[in-house]
C-alpha cells in the first residue's frame, strides 16, 4: 500500500466517524454543457445524465446554446449554489482565466468533459476527460493518404468543413489533419470553413464549396459527422455522387455516420466517443474524496472504414 493510499484512507475512516451527517448528502455537480448541436452532443448529455442518476448523484444541468457568456453565468451560478464540483465541456479554448479564479476562490474543483481551455495557470482545473482531437485529426488523414496511394499520381482536392471557431476540437482536428497532408503532393485543401458543427450549416456551406468549386472537388473532410451529413445532402441536390464523385471523410462515428456508411454515401468515422458520464462521476467522486487524479484522461478510440459499418452498426451505443 503506497502512503498516500493509507493517508487516503486513514482521512476516510476519520471523515466517516465525524461525519455521518454528511454520508446521506448526494454530491451536488453543476454541469455546464455546450448545446445540442450534433449527435455527438445530445448522446453526451444523455451519458452524464443517466451516469449521474446511477451513480446517486445530484446534477444541475445547464445547457449554453454554443455561446460562452452563458457557460460563464452558468458557472458563476454554480458558484453561488456551492456545488461540491463543477464541470463543464467549455465551447472555445480561450477566456476562461477570469471565472476559473472564482471558482478557486471558492474552493470548488472543476472538472473538464471533452474539450480543453487555454489557461496560462493550470491549476484552475483539476483534469480534462476528452479524446485526443489532434490525433483524430491525424487519424482521418492517415486513412486518406492511403486512399489517395491507391490512385498514384492523382491530385485529391480536399474542401474542409471546420468546428464552432475557437473549440479545441475545430483548433485540434485541424492541426492533426494538416501535420499529416503536410509534404503529400497528392492532397491539397482547396477551400476551408467553419460550419459550427451543425448539419444545416454542414449543408449550406458545402453548397457555397460546391458552387465556387464544382466538379474540381474530390474530398470533404469534416470535423464532425453532423456536418458531413449535411454536406451529402447538398452533394446529392447537385447532382453528385457523395462516396464516390466526393470521398467523404469524417470524424465522431455517430449512428448517422454508420447509415451513411452503410448507403455508400461516406467513406470513413473516425471514432470519437461522447460516452464520458461514467468517468465524470468517478473524477468527481475521487476529487471530492481528497485522491489525486491524473491531469488528462484520455478516451479510446478506433478509425470505422465504410467496409465495416454494416458489421459494427449493431454494436454501436449512441
Ligand atoms: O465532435 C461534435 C460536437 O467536442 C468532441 O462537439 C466534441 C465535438 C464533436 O459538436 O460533434
Amino acid at each position: 500500500m503506497t502512503l498516500t493510499r493509507r493517508t487516503f484512507i486513514a482521512g476516510a475512516i476519520a471523515l466517516g466517524l465525524a461525519g455521518s451527517a454528511y454520508a446521506a448528502k448526494p454530491l451536488v455537480i453543476g454541469f455546464s454543457q455546450v448545446g445540442a448541436e450534433s449527435e455527438w452532443r445530445t448522446a453526451n448529455t444523455v451519458s452524464i445524465k443517466d451516469a449521474a442518476k446511477k451513480a446517486g448523484v445530484t446534477l444541475k444541468f445547464a445547457d449554453a446554446q454554443q455561446r460562452q457568456e452563458n457557460q460563464v453565468k452558468a458557472i458563476r451560478s454554480f458558484i453561488a449554489q456551492k456545488v461540491d464540483v463543477i464541470a463543464f465541456s467549455p465551447v472555445v479554448e480561450s477566456g476562461w482565466d477570469t471565472v476559473l479564479r472564482e471558482a478557486k476562490a471558492a474552493k470548488i474543483p472543476v472538472i473538464l468533459t471533452d474539450r480543453d481551455v487555454n489557461v496560462a495557470d493550470k491549476s484552475l482545473y483539476v483534469t480534462l476527460i476528452g479524446s485526443d482531437f489532434v490525433e483524430e485529426g491525424r487519424r482521418a488523414a492517415r486513412w486518406l493518404a492511403d486512399y489517395a496511394k491507391k490512385q498514384p499520381g492523382k491530385t485529391f482536392n480536399i474542401v474542409e468543413l471546420q468546428g464552432t471557431v475557437g473549440s479545441a476540437p475545430a483548433i485540434d482536428r485541424k492541426t492533426g489533419f494538416e501535420e499529416v497532408i503536410k509534404g503529400n503532393p497528392q492532397l491539397k485543401i482547396i477551400r476551408t470553413q467553419t460550419a459550427e458543427f451543425t448539419r444545416a450549416k454542414g449543408k449550406e456551406v458545402m453548397e457555397a464549396f460546391l458552387k465556387a468549386n464544382g466538379r474540381s472537388i474530390n474530398v470533404l473532410y469534416a470535423h464532425n459527422d453532423d456536418m458531413a451529413i449535411g454536406a451529402i445532402q447538398a452533394i446529392e441536390e447537385a447532382g453528385l455522387k457523395p462516396g464516390k464523385d466526393i470521398v467523404i471523410v469524417s470524424i465522431d462515428g455517430v449512428k448517422g455516420a454508420f447509415e451513411a456508411m452503410m448507403l455508400g454515401k461516406m467513406n470513413v468515422s473516425v471514432e470519437c466517443s461522447p460516452l464520458l458520464g461514467p468517468q465524470l462521476m468517478q473524477a468527481a467522486k475521487d476529487v471530492v474524496a481528497g485522491k489525486p487524479l491524473p491531469k488528462r484522461i484520455v478516451t479510446e478510440e478506433k478509425v470505422f472504414p465504410a467496409e465495416v459499418a454494416a458489421k459494427e452498426f449493431p454494436n454501436r451505443k449512441y
